[in-house]
């Protein structure tokens, strides 16, 4: 570290959920929404293919809306179109959170090692999604521990705000909610909406790219790594500067401010 460097004490650490903590899309939100359209007896089918497409939209409701206006326009001749994805977005919920308590999706390589690691050397945790906060909670109780949605100080997620990602409300949000500044925390995420989010909220941004952004740009992150490693599994660097690290941790991210 350079001397007499004014270091900015790192504080927390911010979240995204959906491809950041856990591959949810595919075969979670994927699968609630097709057997959600099945349900309601509605020829909508969202193909692997098309729904990376369609997650250039962020929030489900969102999500649907689009699809209706772009695939679907007899559908927007419907009453009250609003209230009805809203309903379906409901059942939506409702599947998507049966389906994690069933068949629970793993968390990524390094994320439960980071978030305990980061808990006992006193930095606080928040979360920063697009995703309703029952989906996160659901994720957390079964995928990492039943009391670890205690861990986190702050679940800012879902319509708390209304402007999505790429907005970067949500994390001006989380970061309100934590009274600390964007220079005190550092951000995950996943997707270039979230880095845009993130970024535009001033935090310094590691991406670990997920199953749908691989190819996505995500100039200008603080660093850009295939997943957060493991000891026995270390990251590829994609963009950074990491040293001689070789999984990242407490000690790797406190060295942000000095390079
Ligand atoms: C990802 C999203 C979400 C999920 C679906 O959020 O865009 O919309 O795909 O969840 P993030 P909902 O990466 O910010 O966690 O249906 O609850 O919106
Ligand atoms: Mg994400």
């Amino acid at each position: 570290m350079r001397k007499g460097y004014l270091m900015t004490e790192l504080k927390a650490l911010i979240f995204d959920v959906d491809g950041t903590l856990a591959e949810t899309e595919r075969d979670a939100h994927r699968v609630a929404f097709n057997d959600t359209f099945a349900e309601y007896d509605l020829d909508w089918h969202w193909s692997v293919e098309l729904y990376g497409e369609l997650l250039s939209v962020t929030g489900g409701k969102e999500r649907m809306k689009f699809y209706v206006e772009n695939y679907r326009t007899d559908d927007l001749r419907r009453s009250n179109l609003d209230g009805f994805i809203a309903e379906l977005h409901q059942r939506k919920t409702a599947l998507y959170n049966e389906l994690l308590a069933r068949r629970p999706i793993p968390l990524r390589l390094g994320i439960a090692r980071l978030l305990k690691e980061a808990r006992n050397e006193g930095l606080r945790l928040a979360i920063a999604t697009t995703t309703s906060d029952k989906n996160v909670i659901t994720l957390l109780e079964h995928s990492l521990s039943s009391d670890s949605v205690g861990w986190f100080d702050v679940i800012a997620a879902g319509d708390i705000v209304s402007a999505k990602k790429p907005a970067p409300d949500i994390y001006h949000y989380a970061l309100k909610e934590l009274g600390l500044k964007a220079e005190n925390c550092i951000a995950f995420e996943d997707s270039k909406n979230g880095f845009r989010a993130a970024r535009d909220a001033d935090l310094r941004t590691v991406i670990t790219p997920s199953d749908y952004t691989r190819q996505e740009d995500f100039t200008g992150a603080t660093l850009i790594l295939d997943h957060l490693g493991e000891p026995d599994e270390p990251f590829t660097v994609l963009a950074g500067d990491v040293g001689d690290a070789r999984y990242v941790d407490v000690a790797l991210l406190r060295r942000f401010d000095s390079i």
